[in-house]
């Protein structure tokens, strides 16, 4: 059976733009993952703000959050992304806290599963804290709902005002840096459809 899922993806070190486009090819290259539907890209102020003492100073991020169908377990599929991660430079040994990313991904949400182990939090336990997750899940979740029952849009409203979240460019207008084939490198995986460009 295939799940719809969400991932959260931000990213705020290098080349934050091109990594979030090719993450997101990625991840629909993952066998039993397939992409549906991405959020634009947000330029987002660092979470926790200045004022909180966990904070930690460093340059804003670009977050999105990618709507999609698996047919994998939460933990295989938390496996795969975390290969996507390293991948992309990402060195866990070599970081802080809620500090700078070249790339995260968070599973937000799978189906309606509810899961509490040491590897896997489902739902993500700190969605209703970030507007930077919150933003972009509701263009792709506009009616969503957590499997407690909490809707997406009382979440969003509970943490206003929400400042400085800007939508820095749609999804389909990220510029690539390889002239798209087709069927080539550089160009979208057969299977994925532009947001909007479907039927
Ligand atoms: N883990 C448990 N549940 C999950 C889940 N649902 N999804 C475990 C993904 N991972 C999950 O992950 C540490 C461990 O959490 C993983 O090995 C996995 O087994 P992590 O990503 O290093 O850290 P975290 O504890 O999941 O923290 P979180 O909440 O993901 O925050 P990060 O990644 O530490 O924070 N500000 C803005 N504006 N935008 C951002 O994207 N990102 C960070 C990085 C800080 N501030 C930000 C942003
Ligand atoms: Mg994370």
């Amino acid at each position: 059976m295939s799940e719809a899922t969400y991932l959260g993806l931000g990213a705020n070190v290098g080349d934050a733009l091109e990594t979030l486009r090719a993450a997101v090819y990625a991840l629909d290259d993952v066998d039993g993952f397939a992409v549906d539907e991405v959020s634009g890209v947000y330029r987002t102020p660092p979470w926790p703000s200045p004022d909180d003492p966990r904070s930690v100073t460093q340059e804003p991020f670009l977050n999105l959050v990618v709507r999609g169908f698996t047919t994998l377990e939460p933990a295989a599929l938390l496996e795969e992304t975390q290969l996507i991660e390293a991948a992309f430079g990402r060195d866990r040994a070599r970081e802080v806290r809620w500090g700078p990313r070249t790339l995260d991904i968070d599973l937000l949400l799978v189906g309606e599963r509810q899961l509490d182990t040491p590897e896997l939090t489902l739902p993500h336990p700190r969605i209703a804290e970030r507007g930077f997750v919150l933003v972009p899940l509701l263009e792709v979740a506009p009616a969503g709902v957590l499997p407690d029952g909490r809707r997406l849009t009382a979440l969003l409203a509970a943490l206003a005002p929400i400042e400085d979240i800007e939508l820095e460019v749609r999804f389909d207008e990220v510029p690539t840096h390889h002239l798209p084939r087709p069927d080539g490198p550089g160009g979208p995986p057969a299977s994925f459809q532009r947001p909007g460009s479907g039927t």
